[in-house]
């Protein structure tokens, strides 16, 4: 997420938008053919009031930058750059090397920015789309591809909105996948298919519901967000094996056909047989060639062909295909499947056994796998299941539903990361929050489980989530002074988002019970220490009225400005003569002394 900015009032976000070509940037020649255009789409965007607003000041002197206008339910102002690539390209011209070049825009400026646009043809979009989410390893920010059926120069154009609203979710949301928007629908990119080629819904993902869907509001499915289970550092992996092959199966195929398909140099084959995964397995000669090319360490990847379902082992032949060391696929698409064993065969340490484990795994959230359930607490569930004589799926979920968030919380308590694991694999919902509207995450914080908050935020537990008494997880590792929770919480996206006047009204509690330790965890939670409550008064006048030195001390480092006057045109100091606190007065002349010899025109009256 955009890095919070603690102390200032306007949050901006910065999107880096990569133009790579499209119909989206498309102008028609004289006979009416489409062509992707120079140098003409950041400038004509410039003059759309509903992408750049002429008339924001920018805390940057960065004039380059385009601006959003504000957006209802958008906390940050997504401020925006356009680098478009040379050639543009259709992207039925697109392959690799395109794939490498815009890995390495994102790797190259991924530091300076919150989120990536990558504006691109529909065509090949989702292959782009599942390239880029193998490559950009440990991802922490969105990348969004979009891009459009008509071009965003023609009047009815879908484009305009698809880059408005991608621009939106890439400077607004911690959502740390690669994403495709289109027709709006928020879709993990490496589940993505094109399945139209003349709507405005040209792409869907068929095997997976959307993560997210822009209506009147951006509406985030974030349970469904696919986090790694590490806190490795981004990065970039640019290499991908080019001896790679997709190969259709048709009814009478021939063997010359597959005999060229899996002939050297190539490594790896994504096969795409009929309904679950079948074959035609009466055909020993084929048979035989993927024996003989297996046997040579092509690996051989099973696909269906039909835009929704899995390969399965359901029939004779599918099951064949398996025996014969075919690796199933599941539900991945004909785009996740040639990428991920492009980037896979490209691992030089990997050999080749753990390369095809490699491709057995769920690496990006790209394909369903099934796990069977073999741990102790589901030993439990199915002992309480048969005690209590429950039958019917129906009695088992919701005993289930009742069983889990006990098991969650007990292995939270015990800081049991393996047992959540494991409790999550076999279906329970590590993100559910209870009757208060309080997560694993809320208990992991306000116990100090550090293992656990890492899993628990490796694992998609939602960041910000509020409970009934409006408290975050953050609040509670604030509440427990825990700072290595509270910066693994910023981190990853956490925010600590109170009303600045609420904000104010804790500060001034704590400052009035001397909390000073307190007070440093909010200051390092993101709280902004000189916030002013209703009267104008900050923490820093109720420390200096209520003759609290420590507490001021404490503050005083963190104002840049301790003469700061409340509604009454009293400052800090005001207070402290008042009350005659001598020793404060002292502490506010050092400060001030401190701060003119910073700056020479600082005087505290
Ligand atoms: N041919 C175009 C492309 O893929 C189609 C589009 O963008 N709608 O570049």
């Amino acid at each position: 997420m955009p890095a919070e900015k603690c102390t200032c009032l306007k949050k901006e976000a910065r999107v880096h938008v990569i133009y790579v070509g499209g119909t989206i940037g498309m102008i028609r020649d004289e006979s009416g053919v489409l062509r992707p255009e120079h140098n003409v789409l950041a400038k004509r965007i410039c003059d759309f009031p509903s992408c750049h607003d002429r008339n924001y000041i920018r805390k940057t002197d960065d004039e380059s930058l385009m601006v959003l206008p504000a957006v209802a339910g958008a906390p940050y102002r997504v401020l925006y750059d356009i680098v478009e690539f040379c050639p543009l390209l259709d992207s039925s011209c697109m392959g690799i090397c395109e794939w490498q070049r815009m890995a390495n825009e994102v790797g190259k400026t991924y530091k300076t920015y919150d989120g990536f646009v990558i504006l691109h043809g529909t065509d090949t979009l989702a292959y782009s789309a599942s390239a880029l989410a193998f490559m950009l390893e440990n991802l922490s920010k969105p990348v969004v591809l979009t891009g459009a059926q008509i071009s965003i120069f023609e009047a009815r154009s879908d484009g305009r909105e698809n880059l408005l609203s991608s621009l939106l979710i890439a400077g607004n949301y911690n959502i740390p996948e690669v994403l495709v928007f289109f027709g709006n629908k928020i879709l993990r990119g490496c589940r993505s298919t094109k399945l139209h080629s003349d709507s405005f819904h040209a792409l869907d993902s068929p095997n997976m519901v959307p993560l997210g869907r822009a209506g009147v509001n951006i509406e985030i499915n974030s349970r469904q967000i696919f986090r790694p289970c590490n806190t490795k550092p981004f990065s970039l992996h640019s290499v991908l094996d080019k001896n790679v092959a997709l190969l259709r199966i048709y009814p009478g195929i021939s063997l010359n056909i597959v005999q060229a398909f899996l002939k050297e140099p190539i490594k790896g084959v994504v096969l795409q047989t009929f309904g679950s995964g079948n074959f035609p397995v009466n055909r020993e000669e084929l048979l035989d060639e993927l024996r003989a090319a297996i046997a040579r360490n092509v690996i051989i990847v099973n696909i269906t062909q039909c835009s929704s379902g899995m390969v399965t082992n359901t029939y004779e032949t599918s099951q064949q295909l398996l025996d014969v060391g075919v690796i199933p696929g599941h539900d991945m698409t004909q785009e996740a499947a040639f990428t991920k064993l492009a980037y896979v065969l490209s691992k030089p340490e990997l050999d080749v056994i753990n390369k095809k484990k490699v491709m057995l795994l769920s690496l990006r959230g790209e394909m369903t796998t099934n796990k069977v359930a073999k741990i102790n607490d589901i030993d439990l569930i199915e002992g309480v299941a048969r005690t209590l004589h429950m039958s019917t799926a129906l009695e088992r979920k919701q005993m289930c539903s009742t069983f889990y968030p006990a098991l969650v919380a007990a292995a939270v308590t015990e800081g049991d990361v393996q047992k959540l694991g494991d409790l999550k694999q076999y279906g329970a919902n590590l993100c559910d929050t209870n009757c208060d509207g309080r997560s694993a995450l809320h208990l992991a914080c306000f116990l100090g489980k550090a293992n656990v908050v890492c899993f628990l935020i490796t694992a998609g537990c939602p960041l910000n989530v509020h409970d009934r008494f409006n408290r975050t997880p953050l609040h509670e590792a604030i509440d427990t002074d825990n700072h290595d929770i509270i910066q693994a919480l910023l981190r990853n996206g956490a925010k600590l988002n109170d009303q600045p006047l609420v904000q104010a009204e804790l500060l001034r509690a704590l400052t009035e019970r001397g909390k000073i330790k307190r007070l440093e965890s909010f200051r390092v939670a993101g709280a902004n220490l000189t916030l002013a409550d209703r009267t104008g008064r900050t923490a820093l006048h109720y420390a200096c009225q209520l003759g609290n030195h420590e507490v001021v001390e404490y503050l005083l480092p963190h104002y840049d400005n301790p003469y700061i006057k409340d509604e009454l045109g009293m400052a800090p100091i005001d207070y402290a003569k008042a009350a005659n606190h001598a020793h404060i007065l002292t502490l506010l002349r050092f400060r001030e002394n401190e701060l003119v010899n910073q700056d020479p025109c600082t005087c505290i009256k």
